[in-house]
């Protein structure tokens, strides 16, 4: 309406995720400030954003603190805010301690707190008020991840106008795991509420499937759900695979970069010139199976068949979750590794593993990825593993070999990669020494058919196909309570 300012203007388009685009940060001095943090998924929405009139709802990274809506570069930033509470019993307990664990197969074992769960649902709630009160009278609002499965249900029961998507980028498990948790019916009515539910891959869409035969009296004929609720129309929900990517093009341009391949080149001889690099970049995560990758290496090493003047292996692993008791136990245990295999094996001028507890610019991590003769992912559990692709990406010379976890959704797209079980080692080692010794030709035959994969199906792809879904899923469904 005319009377509407730009703070309470409608949003077409509204995109809710547990943290912000832009992250609030405070200088030394205690002035307050705000840096982007550019990941694919800002990337990918940006231009549909600016498009129409799109706004982001999320937290800011900070506690306790109530931040007014603002522009930024075109979109609507629109804070949501979380008590030190909150982030101890919504954030690091239940969602990173409870549905994380549970969600990638209980590598480690999950809690199960009521309190948790309240504030949970209380936080899920907060962050559906706040979408509802800013968008326009039919938007499209995109819910993403495990920290915001109620906030479909809890904005449709408000706003059945809506278009509602929602994209979960960790696995959904299978239901005899599912199921352990206390609250698995009320969290499938959650995700109910959406029109379209993406998942990484078919085997999480169809978990999700049978979970909502075992838990609902609703019919299921794949990918369509439908949701009979009493005293209404029946509707349409479309659980369905869309395998999230990278902006690919944008790791081939830094690739390319002079400065990025001289790096390269000054990272290896860092490292004294091995014959082979081998590098990891994870967070330092339980589910990314790093301590397997580190016993396959050391096995190696005891074994003779590898020795540290050819074999170097650069383990990034970025700080995360640092308060939760499991990354703690984690990290001690993976330093301990570390510790013991370089002490074992490293001579003045080798090292066996080039250890890094902290995060690089991205321009480092391109470096790396151009120096590293061989990829290690090695994940138990991993929606898709974003890292797989990236490597590709940057690997225009078309050489580099990616071993890769079939726990990880990236290797259902990735079929030229050297395909893994990290739990068998004794494979795990095989696969190495293959790498390391793969002939140029082949690595080349390898990384073209991966390239070509990872570049035509980049991060715009899976979001214009995503939304495309989602537009199609209105219209038939508004045919379909008409007939
Ligand atoms: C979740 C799912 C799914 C890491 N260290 C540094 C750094 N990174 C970047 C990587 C990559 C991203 O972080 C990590 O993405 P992954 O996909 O590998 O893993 P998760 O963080 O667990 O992500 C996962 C993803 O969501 C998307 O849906 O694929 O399965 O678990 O982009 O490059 N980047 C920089 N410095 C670092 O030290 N600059």
């Amino acid at each position: 309406t005319a009377s509407k300012t730009s703070e309470d203007h409608d949003y077409d388009f509204v995109v809710v995720s547990n943290r912000l685009p832009v992250d609030r940060v405070t200088a030394p001095d205690g002035t307050p400030g705000w840096t982007r943090s550019p990941g694919g998924l800002v990337t990918a929405l940006e231009p549909v954003m600016r498009e129409k009139d799109g706004a982001w709802v999320g937290w800011a990274g900070q506690p306790d603190v109530a931040l007014d809506p603002f522009d930024n570069e075109g979109i609507r930033i629109v804070p949501v805010p979380l008590t030190v509470e909150e982030i101890a019993n919504y954030y690091e307990g239940f969602s990173n301690d409870t549905l994380w664990p549970l969600y990638h197969d209980v590598i480690a074992a999950p809690s199960y707190h009521r309190e948790w769960w309240e504030s949970y649902v209380a936080v899920n709630q907060r962050f559906a008020d706040a979408t509802a009160a800013i968008s326009a009278q039919g938007a499209t609002v995109w819910v993403q991840d495990y920290q915001l499965q109620l906030v479909p249900k809890m904005l449709r029961e408000q706003r059945p106008d809506l278009t509602i998507g929602f994209f979960n980028h960790i696995p959904f498990p299978p239901y005899g795991i599912y199921s352990q948790l206390p609250w698995r019916a009320q969290i499938i009515e959650g995700l109910l509420g959406a029109d379209v539910i993406g998942f990484q891959r078919v085997a999480d869409a169809s978990n999700f499937s049978r979970a909502v035969r075992r838990l609902t009296t609703n019919v299921t004929r794949n990918p369509v759900i439908e949701v009979v609720t009493e005293g209404q129309a029946t509707r349409r929900v479309i659980a369905k695979a869309f395998p999230i990517s990278i902006d690919a093009s944008s790791y081939e341009e830094l690739a390319r970069q002079p400065h990025i391949q001289a790096r390269a080149q000054e990272i290896r001889e860092g490292l004294g010139n091995p014959k082979t690099i081998m590098l990891g970049v994870d967070r330092l995560d339980y589910t990314k199976g790093i301590g397997h990758r580190l016993k396959a290496f050391g096995e190696l090493l005891t074994e003779g068949r590898v020795s540290v003047e050819d074999v170097t292996l650069v383990q990034v692993a970025s700080p995360s979750r640092e308060r939760v008791k499991a990354y703690m136990d984690l990290r001690d245990e993976i330093e301990l590794t570390v510790g013991r295999i370089n002490g074992d094996f490293a001579t003045m001028s080798h090292t066996a593993i080039s250890y890094h507890h902290h995060g690089y610019p991205r321009d480092e991590m391109v470096a790396l990825y151009l120096a590293a003769d061989v990829m290690l992912v090695t994940a138990l559990r991993d929606g898709m593993n974003l890292v797989a692709k990236e490597y590709c990406a940057a690997r225009f010379d078309n050489d580099g070999v990616l071993i890769i976890s079939e726990f990880a959704g990236a290797s259902d797209e990735l079929k030229r990669a050297l395909r893994i079980n990290p739990h068998d080692i004794d494979g795990l080692k095989e696969s190495i020494l293959q790498a390391i010794q793969m002939p140029k030709q082949e690595r080349a035959t390898r990384m073209r058919s991966l390239r070509k994969r990872v570049l035509e199906y980049d991060v715009s792809r899976w979001s214009s196909t995503f939304l495309t879904t989602l537009a199609q899923s209105r219209a038939a469904q508004d045919d379909y309570a008409d007939s």
